[in-house]
């Protein structure tokens, strides 16, 4: 689908846009069985994987609980597309492609993609961040992430929250200890004006690698996935050595 020019608008003015309904209900059925064999340990990595596991983060509250299933244990899978061909296709699905396409423009590679599964009472948070703090060996700032929602993401199982129209510019990042590497503090950003993000199922947020985030623990005894596909622009510049395994390929143009 590409983007009408309200559409794109909005985007420019808030650094994200909720496209609902990006996916059919067959697809999205298909893609949650794989992306529930994934985690409960059915479907292994195909490829680029030496322990044979795709690579996970744990839950760091649970994850020595003999009693709690693995699949409700994985805080974030990562590198799917790049380890099995059906990520791979879901990352070039067009739906999703000619979304990024209206954003990015016609030449597009893929990053990766990062499965945030936050599982229902103890789903953890994720901090205030840009993700591109992560990602400064590439310029300009101008990266786009498909946030694409497995289930009803809602303030109660702990959706995204955006801080509209903050991707104009870095802001200088916390080093953190635990799960997440670089964030921010509620007192280095504006508060106000903070929007929970609520997607239906097989809908999608697509959003500027700027754009401030967080979402909230999961306290509620729904399940929350989100598939997040990230693309950048194919004339980019490395400004820093970026030493990312399984490179930076074209996915479109
Ligand atoms: O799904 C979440 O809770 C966090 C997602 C996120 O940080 C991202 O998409 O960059």
């Amino acid at each position: 689908m590409k983007l009408s020019a309200e559409q794109k608008h909005f985007f420019a003015e808030n650094g994200y846009l909720v496209v609902p309904d990006l996916l059919s209900p067959d697809q999205l059925a298909e893609l949650k069985t794989m992306v529930d064999r994934v985690l409960d340990g059915s479907v292994k990595p195909e490829r680029g994987r030496p322990d044979g596991d795709f690579m996970l983060q744990l839950e760091p509250g649970v994850k020595d609980r003999a009693d709690i299933p693995r699949k409700d244990k994985i805080r974030v899978a990562f590198h799917l597309c790049h380890t099995h061909s059906y990520f791979w296709n879901h990352a070039a699905r067009p739906e999703i492609v000619d979304v990024i396409e209206s954003l990015l423009g016609p030449q597009i590679r893929l990053y990766t993609d990062q499965l945030f599964v936050k599982p229902a009472n103890h789903g953890s948070e994720v901090p205030f961040h840009q993700d591109h703090a992560y990602w400064t060996q590439v310029q300009p700032y101008n990266m786009i992430s498909c946030w694409l929602a497995l289930d009803d993401a809602t303030v109660e199982n702990g959706c995204v929250h955006m801080l509209p129209g903050t991707h104009k510019q870095l802001l200088p990042h916390r080093e953190f200890e635990g799960t997440q590497k670089y964030g921010l503090l509620e007192e280095d950003v504006e508060l106000a004006g903070e929007v929970p993000v609520e997607i239906k199922a097989g809908g999608a947020m697509f959003h500027h690698s700027l754009t401030v985030h967080r979402s909230f623990p999961n306290r509620s005894d729904k399940g929350r996935r989100g598939l997040v596909s990230i693309y950048m622009p194919a004339d980019l510049t490395f400004v820093k050595p970026w030493d990312f395994e399984y490179g930076f390929k074209q996915i479109r143009g």
